[in-house]
């Protein structure tokens, strides 16, 4: 199967390949030789430490135990015929065997679609159905919800889905991940991928109906690792926690765990974000970096003077997904006696950083500029007009690890990059003097509840399916703990009973929707406010929503 970008989504032209080739941005790298070259460089360091907990055993893997399972799982997935090109959703929480998975997948050039825990039905029916994915990875169960009865559902209707695995607890019904492993000598593994191939799929956060995948390249996405490595001055004395869903773009790449492990440094598990579990662990782990939303940040930055655990190894927070107060930027420091690092980055492409060596008010005041010398820029007008340096306007990007279009989505790319090739980010920032991104707002119709993007249009689609409603508009409101919170606007039909806005959560969240996309309020009105030329205006919705938030209590 034809595995290169250019099939399933537009891909970079030769011109700019060969420049980013030419400049030393793309090495020809891979993840599975990655790997294997770090297993030979150093084969006893230690790569990942998982705490275990829940009945789970503690785990710390070495560079070459991790290559070796790596190889034994990829020999399991291909004896079952799994192989080049498939798609596989990765559904797990922070455990060992979320690298040992993504690694086996990678060697036989089978693609992750990089699910997040907190999906649910609709979510990983969508993913699998649109990616014909052949096999769906979960852990038995987390906080409560059975993954199995999920999976159980999904091979019975779905009919690419030919196999699940169940990466820790009981499989049930199920093939457990350590009984796919099988011996192999790694001479009899296919070729390995090319460095310009696919490696996953990630999923965009999105602003329209579905969420979007985004298709990355080996070549590309460790570029990003190794630049992001360089500005946060990961080598292979630090030791990264990944505090958030192992999954997601952020831990994941900036530097996350991929450049930590790319440096030879080692991952720490972290199976919650709070300071309750992260903090012994940054104590009896030594942690160096790790990265946090905002609402994580300020927890953090709470419950940091009060702590008995030494914090002291921490020389670098990492804050972004959304913006960070400046505010909460300046206490990062005297709590926590780290160097704190802004990071502006996208699942698309695109990361910004302050440098570590930016004086202060840079660093509380700006959310950072590009990794490479080769991103480029451009603010503009509603008409795609290049505005004055220093003027507020839509953030415009393209570069060697900023993707060129979304993978199976011809539509949507017409909309959302430009002709040339520029991705819009729906982002509304300005350009400081010194090139570092001030995030202003943005245009797109999303909701960043904390970091985690909610898209209007997606949750306004599962409100519509009640049969009582008759119109829905979800827009974002402040909240003091995460930034921005989920409102929705609900227009009952004429003849629908009374009902309670608790209804609407109910019936959104039984429709299989992750938790954090259910509106945190359901307003009923009886009309919606209206632009000069009689469209729904969402900007008058949201300025209703933060008077009515303003004599209302967060949810703090
Ligand atoms: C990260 O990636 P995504 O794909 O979940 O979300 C990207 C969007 C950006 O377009 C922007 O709207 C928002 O999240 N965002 C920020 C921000 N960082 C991300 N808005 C304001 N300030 C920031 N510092 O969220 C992501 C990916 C890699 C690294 C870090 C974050």
């Amino acid at each position: 199967m034809n595995l290169s970008p250019g099939k399933d989504a537009p891909t970079w032209p030769q011109e700019f390949a060969e420049r980013y080739r030419a400049a030393g941005w793309w090495r020809g790298e891979t993840f599975g030789g990655m790997l294997r070259e770090r297993a030979a460089e150093h084969p006893d360091r230690v790569a990942i430490v998982d705490p275990g907990g829940n009945g789970a055993p503690a785990r710390r893997w070495t560079y070459g135990e991790l290559d070796r399972r790596a190889d034994r799982l990829a020999a399991g997935l291909l004896a079952r015929g799994i192989g080049k090109g498939d798609k596989v959703v990765v559904q797990l929480p922070n455990i060992a065997e979320f690298f040992e998975t993504v690694f086996a997948l990678f060697r036989i050039g089978a693609l992750p679609v990089f699910a997040l825990p907190a999906h649910r039905e609709t979510e990983i029916r969508y993913f699998c159905e649109f990616t014909e994915a052949a096999a769906y990875v979960i852990p038995q169960q987390v906080g409560g919800f059975d993954y199995r009865g999920l999976a159980a559902k999904l091979v019975d209707e779905i009919p690419t889905l030919r196999h699940v695995f169940v990466a820790e607890g009981d499989a049930g019904p199920f093939e457990a991940l350590p009984d796919v492993a099988t011996e192999v000598a790694p001479e009899h593994l296919p070729a390995a991928p090319a460095p310009s191939d696919l490696a996953f799929l990630q999923l965009s956060g999105g602003s329209t109906g579905v969420p979007k995948l985004i298709p990355r390249t080996h070549d590309d996405y460790i570029y990003s690792l190794r630049g992001s490595n360089e500005l946060c001055a990961v080598d292979e004395d630090s030791v990264y926690l990944v505090a958030l869903p192992a999954a997601h773009n952020f831990p994941l790449s900036s530097p996350g765990s991929l450049g930590a492990l790319y440096a030879g440094a080692r991952v720490v598990l972290c199976p919650q974000p709070g300071p309750e579990a992260a903090f012994p662990l940054i104590e009896s782990e030594g942690v160096t970096i790790t990265g946090l939303v905002p609402p994580l940040a300020l927890l953090w930055t709470e419950a940091a003077p009060a702590t008995a655990y030494d914090l002291s190894s921490l020389d670098v927070l990492l804050v972004g997904g959304a913006k960070f107060s400046e505010e909460a930027a300046r206490r990062v420091k005297p709590a926590l006696g780290c160097t704190l690092q802004q990071v502006f980055g996208m699942a698309e492409g695109l990361v910004n950083y302050t440098r570590l060596d930016d004086d202060p008010e840079t660093i509380v005041t700006t959310q950072g500029r590009p990794i490479s010398p080769d991103d480029e820029i451009r603010v503009v007008d509603d008409e795609d007009n290049d505005l004055p340096p220093g003027e507020t306007g839509h953030l415009l990007t393209r570069g060697p690890y900023t993707i060129r279009g979304y993978w199976r989505a011809p539509e949507h790319n017409a909309r959302s990059f430009t002709a040339d090739g520029f991705y819009r980010t729906g982002d509304v920032v300005r350009l400081t003097a010194t090139g570092h991104l001030v995030v202003e707002g943005r245009a797109k119709d999303q909701i960043n509840r904390g970091g985690e993007k909610v898209a209007a249009e997606e949750v306004e689609n599962h409100i519509l399916a009640h049969p009582s409603v008759h119109d829905a508009n979800v827009v974002a409101e402040p909240d003091a703990y995460l930034g921005e919170r989920t409102c929705a606007y609900v227009i009952l039909r004429a003849d629908a009973e009374p009902m309670r806005p608790a209804a609407i959560r109910k019936f959104v969240r039984e429709r299989g929707l992750a938790a954090y996309k259910v509106p945190d309020r359901v307003e009923f009105v009886e009309v919606f406010p209206q632009t000069g030329v009689g469209k729904i205006s969402k900007k008058a919705l949201r300025e209703t929503a933060l008077r009515e938030t303003a004599s209302t209590p967060s949810s703090a």
